[in-house]
């Protein structure tokens, strides 16, 4: 297997040949990882190894699947992750204000979501908001097809919402609208798969394996807490030869920063340039555009709402990163200070 084999561009290269290719360092990507190991291939076959310690304790720099990395031999262990063309990431979940990269280099981006009672459209554009923002293209599956009777009113729902991703209808369960996928891909790419639990990615890339060789389902591991995360290897090669990526369902999408707003919800960002005054709350100023345009019914209120709910969370998150800086910063200066206290 050669590294364009795993999806080794021109974008790599130039990034190696500035920074690792002196010095007796092997490339491999990473596709998968456990427990602090990371599972390796090489040109020269697979590897398992730790990564430095100084990596891992950067979120920014910890690695993760779909990485390119620089490894030494002796021992196995990551010494540096490669710059990331293009990665998904979202505000990890809970109080934190850190920011969790869920895969990287990745070309298209399947959000996948299910026909099912499940379905929401605010979801999927939580989902839009981070793929845009991830560099990839953007590429949205309604599964479960099967057991919908209204799928092509969802699809043109849906469609109205995607700014322009393609919006494909599957059933992984039948074996349906997959080629649509497959046309997506030519050898070498990486194909991300997105979605909250149950809508059926492993469904879908095993269909897109063309083989029965992943088990489903069963490949689980019970993280303490109740809840249920696939393990094992994340990025998988179809004989095909493009590479698939399982991106672990997420329960709560939470954008990270806004410059995947613009792009996702670009629609709603025109009609608001439109308001005759720029500071309108678009409450009842005269001229607004987002009244007219809520009124005539070209924009929709659900989708209104949930950009002003996707704006206001970005708005607290960096309100709650600036006070945790502060504190840092006052917690830097305190320490300094006992310190010249000590050697005085
Ligand atoms: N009716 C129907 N059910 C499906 C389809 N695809 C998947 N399912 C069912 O949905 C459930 C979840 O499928 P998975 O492929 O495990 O879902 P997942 O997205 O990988 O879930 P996580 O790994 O938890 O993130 C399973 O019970 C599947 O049988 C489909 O096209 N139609
Ligand atoms: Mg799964
Ligand atoms: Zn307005």
């Amino acid at each position: 297997m050669t590294l364009q084999d795993l999806g080794w561009n021109d974008f790599t290269e130039q990034a190696w040949q500035a920074q690792f290719s002196s010095g007796n360092l092997t490339p491999g990507r990473v596709c998968g990882t456990h427990r602090g190991f990371y599972s390796v291939w090489t040109e020269s076959g697979d590897i398992e190894a730790p990564a430095r310690g100084k990596l891992i304790r950067n979120p920014d720099t910890r690695p993760v699947t779909g990485d390119w990395v620089a490894l030494e031999s002796n021992p196995p262990t990551v010494r540096d992750v490669l710059p990331r063309r293009t990665r998904v990431v979202r505000k990890a979940p809970g109080e934190e204000t850190v920011s969790q990269v869920l895969g990287t280099n990745i070309d298209t981006i399947f959000i996948v979501a299910g026909l099912d009672r499940d379905f929401n459209p605010r979801r999927i554009e939580r989902f839009l908001v981070i793929a845009f923002e991830s560099g990839a293209q953007p590429v949205v599956v309604l599964n479960k097809a099967d057991i919908c009777p209204d799928a092509a009113e969802r699809v043109s729902e849906v469609e109205a919402i995607a700014n322009g991703a393609p919006v494909l209808l599957t059933s992984a369960l039948q074996q349906d609208g997959i080629d649509q996928i497959r046309r997506l891909l030519k050898p070498g790419d990486t194909a991300g798969f997105m979605g909250s639990s149950g809508v059926g990615k492993s469904h879908l890339i095993n269909c897109l394996l063309g083989t029965d060789e992943r088990e489903i389902g069963a490949v689980r591991d019970s993280d303490g807490r109740g809840r249920h995360t696939t393990v094992g290897r994340d990025l998988l090669m179809a004989k095909d030869g493009w590479l698939l990526m399982d991106l672990p369902g997420v329960r709560a999408v939470e954008p990270w920063s806004q410059a995947g707003v613009e792009q996702s919800f670009a629609d709603v960002e025109t009609i608001i340039e439109q308001c005759r005054f720029r500071d309108c709350s678009h409450k009842s100023e005269p001229g607004c555009a987002v009244a007219a345009a809520l009124q005539s019914g070209a924009l929709d209120q659900q989708r209104y709402d949930n950009y002003r709910k996707v704006q206001a969370d970005l708005k607290k998150l960096g309100k709650r990163q600036e006070e945790k800086e502060s504190i840092d910063e006052q917690r830097r200066r305190n320490t300094s200070r006992t310190k010249r206290m000590k050697h005085s």
